[in-house]
């Protein structure tokens, strides 16, 4: 159909797999995408989609984001011993190699470009992508975080080289810092990345200083990285709308959904819905959706059909209840508010809030319901 929503998605992403035993990567399986995909079809959501097929990303595609050294040596990967490549994902840290995920990793990037074809041209007006692996914690040189190439960071420099488009939007909202899409785009003001990421003040993964609130970016890049640390939230929809972007696409993490082993989190999957309905609202609703992690089986792809649904333009769940965050986190707002405001002259004045303070101890007091709590912040901060 015209103007559709597009589905891009290829069984063979999931033909890779763990071959030894690490009690870190063992939550990264294909099954994370089978049952994706098969809720999409049996909920008959596929079904009124365009499907795109996907292609491998070219050398030069890759390029844009990765060094040619770290491009050759993943490369040699598919034809390494078992050996060789547990050797070879020792220098990388929480990633596995396996001989079939370098294809993979050639479709996923390649599936997020034919999702930014698609919906820059305006033959759909927004799509989802199914990938794996997924790729914002790969950065130049590095794998990492079960990530082998950038599928985001890539398909922002193609839709910047292909089609002239001047400023992309990337919302990170999976639960860990996106810090390999932070460093490509970090002085480069063309990009404004915005994410928000459990923190704990630098005790959660990938445990780096250079995820908190006063990293903003580097040199022209100044005010055009926002990061917004758990539980710490901004106000950056007037960032958001002044930047007025031309495309936005998400690093879309469903790892902080209910039950998620890795999030620990409990956003409810309807969460989601909300989440990509905001987003819709920008740049003529050039929506690119892009998934990244998400490990609980049975969450995942509720809130990945919750995401379709609101795509494809289905009503939205009953809003959840704004009444907001706790005291600490509305400190953090203007921390996050403080640290750019020499960069938005729209942050000059105060953002209106408002909270009830019998929920706000309720949200605080434990640890389950923090997922709640970043819900209604995320939609806080977005809405605002
Ligand atoms: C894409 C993603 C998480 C890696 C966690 C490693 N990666 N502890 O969610
Ligand atoms: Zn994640």
């Amino acid at each position: 159909s015209e103007m559709g929503t597009a589905l891009v998605y290829d069984e063979e992403m999931t033909r890779y797999k763990l071959l030894w035993v690490d009690p870190t990567c063992k939550i990264e399986v294909p099954e994370r995408l089978t049952v994706s995909h098969e809720a999409l079809v049996g909920s008959g959501l596929a079904d009124r989609c365009v499907s795109i097929p996907v292609r491998e990303a070219t050398d030069a595609e890759i390029l844009l984001v990765h060094s040619e050294e770290y491009l050759e040596a993943v490369k040699r990967t598919p034809h390494m011993s078992l050996e060789d490549l547990m050797e070879f994902t020792l220098q990388y840290g929480d990633v596995y190699f396996h001989p079939n995920i370098y294809h993979c990793a050639r479709l996923a990037a390649g599936a997020a470009m034919q999702l930014v074809d698609g919906v820059v041209m305006g033959k759909m007006k927004n799509g989802m992508a199914l990938v794996r692996p997924p790729g914002h914690h790969s950065q130049r040189s590095a794998a990492n975080g079960f990530c082998v190439f950038n599928n985001v960071a890539i398909a922002a420099r193609y839709a910047q080289q292909k089609y002239n488009i001047k400023r992309v939007l990337i919302v990170d909202w999976d639960v860990h810092h996106g810090q390999g899409v932070q460093y490509c785009f970090e002085d480069d003001p063309s990009v404004l990345y915005f994410s928000w990421h459990r923190y704990e003040h630098q005790k959660f993964w990938p445990n780096l200083r250079e995820s908190d609130y006063d990293s903003v970016g580097k040199e022209g890049g100044a005010g055009f990285t926002i990061n917004v640390p758990w539980n710490k939230v901004s106000n950056a929809s007037n960032v958001i709308h002044a930047f007025c972007p031309e495309l936005v696409l998400v690093c879309a993490g469903f790892d902080s959904a209910i039950g998620d082993p890795e999030g620990e989190m409990c956003a409810t999957p309807d969460v989601f819905a909300h989440l990509t309905h905001l987003l819709m609202n920008l740049a003529g609703g050039k929506l690119c959706v892009v998934l990244e992690g998400g490990y609980n089986l049975t969450s995942l792809p509720q809130s990945v059909c919750h995401t379709v649904h609101t795509l494809l333009g289905d009503p939205i769940p009953r809003p959840v209840n704004l009444s907001g965050p706790c005291t600490s986190a509305l400190e953090s707002l203007q921390c996050v508010r403080s640290a750019h405001k020499p960069y938005w002259s729209c942050l000059g004045h105060k953002p209106c809030l408002y909270f009830s303070a019998r929920e706000s101890q309720n949200i605080t007091r434990s640890h389950w319901s923090m997922g709640q709590v970043r819900a209604k912040i995320i939609l806080t901060c977005l809405l605002l």
